[in-house]
């Protein structure tokens, strides 16, 4: 049997303090009810996941520049980093497999200043506006595109 493949889930600054504050916006789980549920999740879909949460910019590049020996996808939740930084744009353009990005926020339906993503730039797919249910379903894409295509091994 082969090991399970690695997604490093990735969580950006102020997300520390999810469940302890604005759960009108960000619902009512804490981060650590997140990292199980995706652990829980993802063990169920056959991937180990590796759960992080930095305030730090340079942190969070150099998580993702680990994640290149270490993980086959990224599940990522930047924060506010999305709407700012070049910087975790560009290490994920040099991480090779799927980068799945998420937002527990419709982040179209709040201010403008959060409608647009340098992350998506890098990103293979988004999902927002579902909160921690979006990671889990960020997971159930993981495992799919992981999946080598089955038509790809018939004659
Ligand atoms: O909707 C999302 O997931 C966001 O990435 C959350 C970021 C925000 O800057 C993005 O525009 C959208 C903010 C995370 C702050 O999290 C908190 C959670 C609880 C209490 C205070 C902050």
């Amino acid at each position: 049997m082969s090991a399970a493949a690695t997604v490093y889930v990735l969580n950006g600054p102020n997300l520390n303090l999810l469940g302890k504050g604005q759960p009108e916006i960000y619902g009512g789980e804490t981060l650590g009810d997140l990292e199980a549920a995706c652990v829980e999740h993802g063990g169920a879909c056959g991937l180990a996941v590796s759960f992080h949460q930095s305030n730090h910019e340079g942190e969070i590049v150099e998580t993702i520049h680990r994640a290149r020996e270490e993980a086959a996808a990224i599940v990522i939740n930047p924060a506010a980093y999305t709407h700012t930084s070049v910087a975790i744009m560009d290490a994920l353009l040099a991480f090779d497999g799927p980068v799945i990005e998420v937002h527990l926020s419709n982040v179209h339906r709040r201010e403008e200043f959060r409608n647009h993503s340098y992350v998506s730039k890098a990103a293979t797919g988004v999902i927002c506006g579902l909160g921690t249910k979006g990671y889990l379903l960020a997971l159930d894409a993981v495992a799919d595109l992981l999946v080598p295509d089955a038509g790809d091994s018939e004659g």
